[in-house]
């Protein structure tokens, strides 16, 4: 669903004129989207003579750390202390790639007490009416993607710069898999075109995000693919699961199993993806699919979770073991829809 606020472009460009106290927010664990989307913003609104602070909830991947502006980013879990004091004085606070602010962990508490304006631009399904300004559309492929309509919207795209052009089109690769889903509509593509019009180096992005595994990431993929992987082939699912102690025989790092979960969905026949990590309190787990699936209803139903059609997340507190034999538990009561994409 699409949704755009009432005399948003008006409402929110006569805000940034009187305003120049701006944080812009992202989720946890952020990724190429979030901080693509966020910097982008964060450029843009340089570039307008504002002077935003783009605080993320903790640390990200290195492999992001190239892109415009990353150095001035905040990271709450580090610098605590600042990002406390920004929120306090923010006038405008953007909530950029998420809907939800439990995505936004620690930080939540002090978001949410803050009365400042509050605007979300973001591409998940669940709709947010907490906020006083609303740039949502769950079709659009990234958040990236929004942030770009987000200066068409205010008559703004003079402003954008091969800086701000970067920012963005990593967000849109990203969150599309380099163009292999969420991707199909023409404006995805209209957008890349602009984007490219800056001479913006797309294969030096590409490959600063996807030929960046540290050896320790490239042997825990393939201790995957080989020793982790479970296929049941008649309800066209595959799974990976990694315990903690696996995890430390890797030197695991935040970061190091992204994209993991996208590796069976390679397998002839198989839709539904989903990949178990083991945390402290917890078992994580990320799941993909293709075709209609509905990963997020999935997660819903089953893990505290959600997101998108295709790609969602959720949680369990049983044990690891007991986590998978449930998950494995379920296959059957999906099993026609999972029929159903099969191709
Ligand atoms: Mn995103």
């Amino acid at each position: 669903m699409k949704y755009i606020s009432d005399n948003f472009a008006e409402e929110v460009n006569k805000l940034l004129s009187i305003t120049n106290k701006i944080v812009i927010v992202t989720h946890a664990n952020p990724d190429a989207d979030a901080i693509g989307s966020s910097l982008g913003l964060y450029n843009f609104l340089l570039k307008k003579g504002q002077n935003p602070v783009v605080i993320t909830p903790n640390s990200y991947p290195e492999f992001l750390w190239w892109m415009p502006g990353n150095k001035n980013i905040i990271n709450f879990s580090e610098d605590k202390k600042t990002a406390v004091e920004i929120i306090d004085k923010a006038q405008i606070i953007f909530y950029v790639d998420f809907n939800e602010t439990t995505r936004i962990d620690k930080l939540e508490k002090y978001v949410n007490k803050s009365n400042s304006i509050k605007i979300i631009i973001d591409h998940h399904p669940l709709f947010n009416d907490k906020v006083d300004y609303t740039l949502s559309n769950d079709s659009a492929s990234s958040a990236a993607e929004l942030v770009f309509e987000f200066f068409v919207l205010l008559n703004n795209l003079s402003l954008v710069d091969e800086e701000i052009a970067k920012c963005i089109f990593a967000g849109i690769m990203a969150d599309t898999g380099c163009f292999s889903y969420n991707s199909s509509s023409p404006r995805t593509f209209e957008i890349v075109a602009e984007l490219l019009k800056f001479k913006i180096n797309k294969d030096e992005i590409v490959s600063k995000i996807y030929d960046n595994f540290s050896s320790d990431k490239f042997r825990l993929l393939g201790y995957c693919l080989n020793d982790k992987l479970t296929v049941y082939p008649e309800y066209h699912t595959a799974i990976i699961s990694l315990t903690k102690k696996e995890l430390e025989n890797f030197n695991f790092k935040q970061g190091d199993d992204d994209g993991f979960v996208n590796y069976p969905l390679s397998i002839k026949g198989i839709v539904f993806s989903a990949f178990f990590i083991e945390k402290d309190k917890n078992v994580k787990i990320s799941f993909r699919s293709k075709g209609s699936f509905a990963t997020n209803k999935f997660a819903r139903e089953n893990f505290n979770g959600g997101g998108h059609l295709n790609a969602s997340g959720g949680k369990s507190n049983l044990s690891f073991e007991k986590t998978i034999e449930n998950f494995v538990s379920l296959l059957p009561k999906y099993k026609n829809e999972l029929d159903e994409n099969e191709k």
